[in-house]
């Protein structure tokens, strides 16, 4: 099956370029979409990109990918943390999971240390910034 992609991001990422730019950088989310596509495409893999601050938004979104996307990079922002629901649609599609988050959760506050979603994820970028979502894209064109 041809590989495709959904690029999926959580609360508040809506808001990437507008605030605290030490912490996310300075690309809006349209530029991060649009990064995405172009560089999925250099892969010949199709990218479609959707965000949300809702929660049952982005569990509805993930169930109607069953069948529709091989692959989803994700930013679940603060979801990570703290949704079981989102886990368990992840663990109900058959697209092949990819989390990413911009900044190292890992040297931030104790509460973003855990989440939810990296045990079940076929992998996990941390603290790479923006490119980040590009890594996972890479790692996506190399998996069989
Ligand atoms: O580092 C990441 O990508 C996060 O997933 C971002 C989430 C945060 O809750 C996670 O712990 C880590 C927050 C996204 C908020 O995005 C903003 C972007 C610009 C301005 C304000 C918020």
């Amino acid at each position: 099956m041809k590989k495709s992609i959904l690029l999926l991001n959580g609360p508040n990422l809506n808001l990437l370029g507008m605030r605290e730019p030490e912490t996310y950088g300075s690309q809006t989310l349209a530029d991060v979409e649009a990064l995405c596509k172009e560089h999925a495409e250099k892969h010949g893999i199709t990218l479609e990109s959707f965000q949300s601050n809702h929660e049952g938004v982005l569990v509805d979104t993930i169930q109607q990918a069953k069948g529709v996307y091989t692959h989803i990079v994700m930013n679940p922002g603060a979801y990570t943390h703290t949704s079981i629901a989102i886990r368990d649609a992840i663990i109900g599609v058959e697209a092949k999971v990819y989390e990413v988050h911009i900044s190292n959760v890992y040297e931030r506050e104790e509460f973003r240390h855990h989440s939810y979603i990296s045990d079940i994820a076929k992998g996990t970028i941390v603290g790479k910034g923006v490119p980040g979502y590009l890594e996972a894209i890479d790692q996506i064109a190399e998996d069989k």
